[in-house]
C-alpha cells in the first residue's frame, strides 16, 4: 500500500505505536533496482508465493537511480563475458569473485532489453533508430561496456513494471525497516524483520521465509566536502544508510571487502558523474597548467603493476594520479570541456552543435539536476569554460566501481564448490538473499547488473522455499518487545523534552543530527577521509576504534521527537556498523590496495604475495565478537 505524501511539517511520534503483524512466504527488502528486478522476475518461479515488498521511501522514486541516469554502464552487447570480467578485475586490483561477475554478465543485457521494452529512451546508432537492442539495434556507446539513455524516468518506468508484477496491495512504502530476526527454534536460519512507518505511528513485525535485502550502498559515513545546508548534497543517494550491511552483519552474515571504498572523481560541489565526459564527450582531465596529468604521472602507475598498465587505468589509480597533481600544487583539476567540445564542434553545423550543447546538459538533468542547477548559477557553459573536478568523500557500495559487501554463495557452474552453497546470492545465514550494492566482490553491475542480479537471486528465493516449504518462522522476542525498541528514541524524547527550552539541545539525550556530525568527524580524520587526503594508519584506526566505542555508548541516548527524527535515528545505529566493520577490515589489511580510494600509511604498498586474498569477517550475534580473516582468491578467468 503507497501512503501520500505527508502534510506540512514532520509527524510527531507517539511513546505507544500501533503495532501490525504480517506473514509472508518472501520478503524483499528496498524498492531500487535489485529489488525492482527481483519483483518482476519472482512470479516466475513463484506463482503461488505470498510476497511483500518494503521500501523505506516511494519505489518511483527511490534508492540512487532517484534523479535518473544518462547512461546504462553495464551492457554487454557484443563484447565477451570474459572480458567484462577481466575489465572488473583490474579496475578492483584484482581481487574479485569472479564467478558473481560472470553470472552478472551472462544475463545483464536481458534486463537492459525489458527496460527498453518498458519504455525507456535508448540512444541508437544512424538508421538503428526504431530497432529495439533485443532484435540487434546498434546502441550509441560511450564506452566499451556504457550505453547512453534518455534517462531522466529510467527509475519510474523500471519501478512501473516492479509494482505490476507485484501488486501495490504486496507493495508497503515509506516503511523504514529497521532489523532482521533470527528464528527461535532453527538456527543461523532468518523469520522475519522489524520496521517503522514513516508515515504513520506504526510498526510493522513482519515474518517470512525468506527475504532479500537490497537496500543500497552506506552514504553519509564520511564527512562530506559539503557541510551545513550542502550535506544533502552527495554523489550516492543520502538516503541509502548502510542498512543492507548492518542488517545482515548483526544477523551473523559473513561480510566480504569491507575496506573496499569508492571516492568517485565528480564535478566540484554538484558531484556531477564524469564517464560520460571522458568516454563521450572525450575530454581530458587537466591539471592548473593545463597538461594531461595521466601523461605527465604515467610513471607512478609502473610502481603498481600488474594492475596499472592495463589498458584502462583503474578507477583508484586515477583518483591516485589526480591527488599527485592536488598534493604538489598543481592544482585545481579541470574537466577540459572547451578542448573538448570545440573537437566534437569540429565539421559540425549550427544545429549539430546546437544537439552537442543540449546533450551535455541532459547528461546532468538527466541524472544530477544540482549540477545543472551549479553551472547555471556560476555563469558556466562547459563549450566556453572548464569545470573543477575533485575526488569526492567516500561511499561504501558494492555496485558500481567498489565492491564492498556480502559474501554469497555463487552459480553452481562457475566458481569453486566452496562458493557455491546451494542458493545463488544466499549469504551465509540460511534464507538471507542480498543483491546490488549488498553483494561483495563484485562490483561494475550498475543498474543494469544490479536489475539482473535481484531476477538471480529471486530465482533462488524461489528454490529455497520449496525446499524448505515446512518451514514456519517463530521469532525470539514479542511484537511489543520490538516496537519499544524501536521507539526508545521516542521514549526518551518524551522523557526529558521539558528539561531545556531547546528541543534540540539537552543534558540528558542527543539529536540524529548531532551524532551524525560526531560519527562523520571520527571517520574523516582518523579513517582516511578527505581532511587527510584519504589517508590512515594502524595507530590512527586504533583511535578511530575507541572514539567509536564512545559514540556507541551515547548513540543508546538518541531521541526522536518525529518520525522524520526517529529513521535518521536508525539511519545512524546503520551507519555505525558499517563504519564499524569498514574500520575492522582497512586495519586487518595490511596494505594500500586502493591507492586513491585510501592509503595506510604504515604499509604504503600493494602486496600481492601476502594480500592477493579476500578480507572477510563475521561478527556472531551470540558472543557479540568479531573475527577478521582472510579467505583465498581464486582465478577463474585466464588474464
Ligand atoms: O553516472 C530501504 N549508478 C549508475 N548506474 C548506471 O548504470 N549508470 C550510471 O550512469 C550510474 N551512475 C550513477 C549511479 C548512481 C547514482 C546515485 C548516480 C550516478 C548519481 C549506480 C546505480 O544507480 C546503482 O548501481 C544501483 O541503483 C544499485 O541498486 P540497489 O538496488 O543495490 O540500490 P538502490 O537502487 O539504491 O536501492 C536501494 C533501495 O533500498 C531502500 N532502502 N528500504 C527499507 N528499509 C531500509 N532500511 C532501507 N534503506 C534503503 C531505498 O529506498 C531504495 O529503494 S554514474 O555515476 O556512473
Ligand atoms: P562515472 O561517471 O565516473 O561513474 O563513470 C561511468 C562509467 O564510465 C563507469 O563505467 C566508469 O568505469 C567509466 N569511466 C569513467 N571515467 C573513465 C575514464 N577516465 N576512463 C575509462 N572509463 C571511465
Amino acid at each position: 500500500m503507497a501512503l501520500p505524501n505527508k502534510p506540512l511539517g514532520e509527524l510527531p511520534a507517539v511513546v505507544d505505536p500501533e503495532i501490525e503483524e504480517r506473514e509472508v512466504d518472501i520478503l524483499f527488502i528496498g524498492g531500487g533496482m535489485a529489488n525492482c528486478g527481483a519483483a518482476i522476475e519472482v512470479k516466475k518461479w513463484a506463482p503461488n508465493a505470498k510476497i511483500l515488498l518494503v521500501d523505506k521511501a516511494a519505489m518511483e522514486r527511490s534508492g540512487a537511480v532517484a534523479q535518473g541516469l544518462s547512461a546504462i554502464n553495464t551492457y554487454l552487447g557484443e563484447n565477451k563475458i570474459e572480458d567484462y570480467v577481466r575489465m572488473v578485475r583490474n579496475d578492483l586490483m584484482g581481487i574479485v569473485r569472479e564467478d558473481l561477475i560472470y553470472d552478472v554478465g551472462r544475463h545483464v543485457d536481458d534486463s537492459v532489453h525489458l527496460f527498453e521494452e518498458w519504455g525507456l529512451p535508448v540512444w541508437k546508432q544512424a538508421g538503428d533508430e526504431d530497432k529495439p537492442l533485443a532484435e540487434g539495434g546498434k546502441p550509441v556507446r560511450s564506452g566499451k561496456w556504457q550505453i547512453m539513455i534518455n534517462g531522466e524516468s529510467y527509475k519510474p518506468i523500471v519501478a512501473e513494471a516492479a509494482k505490476a508484477a507485484l501488486g501495490m496491495d504486496n507493495i508497503m512504502e515509506r516503511v523504514f525497516i529497521v532489523k532482521i530476526l533470527l528464528d527461535a527454534n532453527k538456527p543461523n536460519t532468518i523469520a522475519g524483520a522489524v520496521g517503522f512507518s514513516t508515515r504513520e505511528n506504526k510498526v510493522y513485525v513482519i515474518k517470512c521465509k525468506t527475504m532479500l535485502v537490497a537496500c543500497g550502498g552506506a552514504v553519509n559515513v564520511f564527512r562530506p566536502r559539503s557541510t551545513g545546508e550542502g550535506m544533502g548534497r552527495a554523489w550516492y543517494p543520502v538516503w541509502n544508510a548502510g542498512s543492507t550491511h548492518t542488517m545482515a552483519m548483526q544477523v551473523g552474515a559473513e561480510l566480504t571487502m569491507m575496506e573496499n571504498r569508492f571516492v568517485p572523481a565528480r564535478f566540484k560541489d554538484g558531484y556531477g558523474p564524469v564517464g560520460a565526459w571522458f568516454l563521450l564527450f572525450k575530454c581530458k582531465a587537466v591539471n592548473a597548467l593545463g597538461e594531461d596529468y595521466m601523461v605527465r604521472n604515467k610513471d607512478m602507475l609502473k610502481q603498481y603493476e600488474p594492475y596499472g598498465s592495463a589498458p584502462v587505468t583503474p578507477t583508484c589509480l586515477r583518483n591516485h594520479l589526480m591527488l599527485h597533481e592536488i598534493k604538489s600544487g598543481r592544482g585545481p583539476i579541470y574537466m577540459n570541456t572547451v578542448d573538448g567540445m570545440a573537437k566534437l564542434f569540429e565539421g559540425k553545423d549550427k544545429k549539430e552543435k546546437r544537439h552537442l550543447e543540449a546533450e551535455a546538459w541532459e547528461d546532468f538533468l538527466d541524472m544530477t539536476v544540482g549540477q545543472a542547477g551549479l553551472w547555471a548559477g556560476m555563469s558556466i557553459a562547459p563549450e566556453e569554460t572548464n569545470s573543477e573536478l575533485m575526488p569526492t568523500e567516500p561511499y561504501l557500495l558494492g555496485s558500481h566501481s567498489g565492491c564492498s559487501g556480502i559474501w554469497v554463495s555463487g552459480p553452481e557452474d562457475i566458481g569453486p564448490s566452496e562458493w557455491s552453497w546451494g542458493y545463488n546470492r544466499m549469504t551465509t545465514v540460511n534464507g538471507l538473499f542480498t543483491a546490488g550494492d549488498g553483494v561483495g566482490a563484485s562490483g561494475h553491475k550498475f543498474s543494469s547488473g544490479s536489475h539482473a542480479e535481484g531476477r538471480i537471486a529471486a530465482k533462488s528465493m524461489a528454490k529455497y522455499i520449496r525446499d524448505n516449504a515446512d518451514f514456519a518462522p517463530s521469532l525470539k522476542s514479542s511484537a511489543k518487545e520490538l516496537a519499544d525498541e524501536i521507539y526508545a528514541p521516542v521514549k526518551l524524547f518524551h522523557e526529558f523534552k521539558d528539561l531545556s527550552t531547546a528541543l534540540d539541545i539537552n543534558p540528558n539525550y542527543i539529536k540524529p543530527k548531532g551524532l551524525l556530525m560526531r560519527l562523520v568527524k571520527i571517520t574523516d580524520e582518523y579513517g582516511g577521509g578527505c581532511s587527510t587526503n584519504y589517508i590512515t594508519s594502524g595507530k590512527l584506526l586504533d583511535r578511530a576504534m575507541e572514539l567509536l566505542e564512545m559514540l556507541r555508548e551515547d548513540s543508546q541516548k538518541m531521541a526522536a521527537g518525529d518520525l522524520h527524527e526517529l529513521m535518521r535515528a536508525w539511519e545512524n545505529y546503520h551507519r555505525i556498523w558499517t563504519v564499524e566493520a569498514h574500520l575492522r577490515h582497512i586495519m586487518f589489511r595490511e596494505e594500500s590496495r586502493y591507492p586513491g580510494f585510501y592509503y595506510r600509511s604504515d604499509f604504503d604498498l600493494i602486496d600481492d604475495e601476502n594480500w592477493k586474498c579476500f578480507v572477510n569477517s563475521k561478527y556472531d550475534p551470540e558472543t557479540g565478537k568479531w573475527d577478521v580473516f582472510k579467505k583465498e582468491y581464486k582465478q577463474i578467468i585466464p588474464a
